[in-house]
């Protein structure tokens, strides 16, 4: 099972994915936490991003690009893989076309987290007073100045993929502003699972 979850920041791609990791067994190659990571780590890669992700907008096509090829070639993913959080530009929906055909492999969904962009602020600003209350560190781009530009590269950059997959016949679209479980249950309805 290969999978793609799209959707706006804070569609709830990143929760869905722990869920479907569980249920499939396979893993959740998300882009963002890998971009962590590497920030944590202040490798190479993270000290490029780091500027780049605090600010809200998306890392370049060419250093995510280059970590999702090298993902995808690990023992875990032999069996299939949950991408959240890519593709996110047209330029990564080329890439993931090359890397599955150099592969041999195919994608058997794109599922589109479908949110209304004031339930999404919400959510973000939840997370962060969350996060606050537990003492854990609040996520430098889970803030409403840096969520506004997070949506406008969403809409600029990443809704186009929206259309791309629909061309394809991939793309299948699931309420996002249902509850956890609900969205869950819509996915494995669309899934057979
Ligand atoms: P991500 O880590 O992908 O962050 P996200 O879009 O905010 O996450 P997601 O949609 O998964 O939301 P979540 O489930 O956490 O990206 C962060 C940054 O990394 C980007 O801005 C960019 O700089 C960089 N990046 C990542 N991928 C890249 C790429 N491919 N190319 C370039 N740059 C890239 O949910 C959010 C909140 O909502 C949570 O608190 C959750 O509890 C809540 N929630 C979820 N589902 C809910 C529901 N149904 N009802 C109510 N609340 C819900």
């Amino acid at each position: 099972m290969r999978l793609i979850l799209l959707g706006p920041p804070g569609a709830g791609k990143g929760t869905q994915s722990q869920i479907l990791v569980e249920r499939l067994g396979i893993p959740q190659l998300s882009t963002g936490d890998m971009l962590r990571a590497a920030v944590k780590a202040e490798t190479e890669i993270g000290k490029r991003a780091k500027a780049v992700m605090d600010a809200g907008e998306l890392v370049s096509d060419e250093i995510v690009n280059a970590i999702v090829a090298e993902r995808i070639d690990q023992a875990d993913c032999a069996n299939g893989f949950i991408l959240d959080g890519y593709p996110r530009t047209l330029v990564q929906a080329d890439a993931v076309e090359t890397m599955l055909s150099e592969r041999g492999i195919k994608l058997d969904a794109v599922i589109e987290l479908v949110v209304d962009d004031k339930a999404l602020v919400g959510r973000i600003l939840n997370r962060a007073e969350e996060a606050k209350a537990a003492g854990q560190p609040v996520r430098k781009d889970d803030n409403p100045e840096v969520f506004e530009e997070r949506l406008r590269e969403y809409y600029k950059k990443t809704a186009p993929l929206i259309g791309y997959y629909y061309a394809k016949g991939q793309l299948r679209s699931v309420d996002g502003m249902a509850s956890v479980s609900e969205v869950t249950g819509a996915i494995a309805g669309i899934l057979g699972k």
